[in-house]
């Protein structure tokens, strides 16, 4: 079960990816797919209740054995939120939570693999804050 699951995400983030390389530019048509090139810092918004990106590619990860990127969030809700980065239920860093109308940063150093990226206050991510991150 658990193994397809996995696939499926896979396969889901593999379409995301062909999209974005069929349209060639830095985001799809809907914004929902972000790539980031080695060395480029990435700027995420949020608000109630979703992420303006629902995959984010980090690039450079495999040439050099994990990247570090800078991530932002610009909170444009009106409740406070955050991203937190996780590997399976392993959390590798991310923002504070904060309020609306603010800018935070993290920095985060990816190993090669599959993440996600989740607003850990109260029931936002079930509610639809959350996303894919594959540093490739
Ligand atoms: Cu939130």
């Amino acid at each position: 079960m658990i193994g397809i699951g996995r696939s499926g995400r896979r396969f889901a983030l593999a379409m995301a990816v062909a999209a974005f390389a069929g349209c060639g530019g830095e985001a799809d048509q809907a914004g929902r797919t972000v790539t980031v090139p080695p060395g480029r810092s990435v700027e995420l918004v949020g608000n109630e209740f979703s992420f303006d990106a629902k995959t984010v590619l980090v690039e450079g990860a495999k040439a050099s054995g994990g990247v570090t990127v800078q991530i932002r969030l610009r909170n444009q809700g009106a409740l406070a939120h955050n991203l937190r980065i996780y590997q399976g239920d392993r959390e590798v860093g991310g923002t504070p939570t904060f309020q609306g109308g603010m800018t935070r940063s993290a920095t985060v150093s990816l190993k090669p693999g599959d993440y996600r990226f989740v607003c850990t206050v109260g029931d936002h991510a079930e509610r639809g804050m959350v996303g894919e991150l594959a540093a490739r």
